[in-house]
């Protein structure tokens, strides 16, 4: 079979999680978002409002922004894993230890379609996606009839979830 009809052309949609709490965060998530335009096989479907969040783990860093979009892709999870991760290098993005630490931008795979993934480079869905406020909100904003691949509706997680300090910013990001 010639490899161009071999290869799987399946679409998937998937949720992707933006966060930053150095370096201009705004501009940060909006260069993010200008980058995942151009995203390779995908098609940027959906973005939520930029978010105002305090910082979940170590206090003495900065309040982040945060975001959620929505793309269709035929990426295949970890190769698109990949290209996240070339998006967070190319916005100066330093990896250092500190679990929960400051970063100029964290780009995580939140959930892919249906599938539950676990490996040793990526668990999907993302293992904080049911407890993070700076994670549900922006996620009900675009898709507030989500339901997770264990069967929870998002709506049932919100309830659950207080805003704690969560704000909308009057910030937007380009058309
Ligand atoms: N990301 C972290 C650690 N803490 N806090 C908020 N508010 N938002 C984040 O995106 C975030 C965080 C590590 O990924
Ligand atoms: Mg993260
Ligand atoms: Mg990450």
């Amino acid at each position: 079979m010639p490899e161009s009809v071999a290869k799987s052309v399946q679409q998937h949609e998937a949720y992707l999680g933006l966060g930053a709490n150095l370096a201009n965060p705004v501009a940060q998530l909006q260069n993010a978002i200008a980058a995942l335009r151009l995203l390779k096989q995908s098609t940027l479907l959906a973005v939520s409002g930029l978010y105002g969040s305090k910082p979940m783990g170590p206090q003495d860093q900065p309040d982040y922004v945060n975001a959620v979009a929505k793309v269709s892709t035929t990426l295949s999870p970890l190769a698109l894993l990949d290209a996240l991760q070339q998006i967070e290098q190319q916005q100066g993005r330093q990896r250092k230890a500190e679990r929960w630490g400051p970063r100029s931008l964290d780009l995580d795979i939140l959930l892919y379609g249906n599938h539950t993934i676990s490996n040793e480079r990526l668990t999907v869905p993302h293992y904080g996606l049911t407890k993070r406020e700076f994670v549900l909100y922006p996620l009900a904003e675009i898709a507030p009839k989500l339901v997770l691949p264990c069967g929870t509706p998002l709506q049932t997680l919100l309830s659950q979830v207080p805003l704690n300090g969560l704000e909308k910013l009057s910030a937007t990001v380009c058309e």
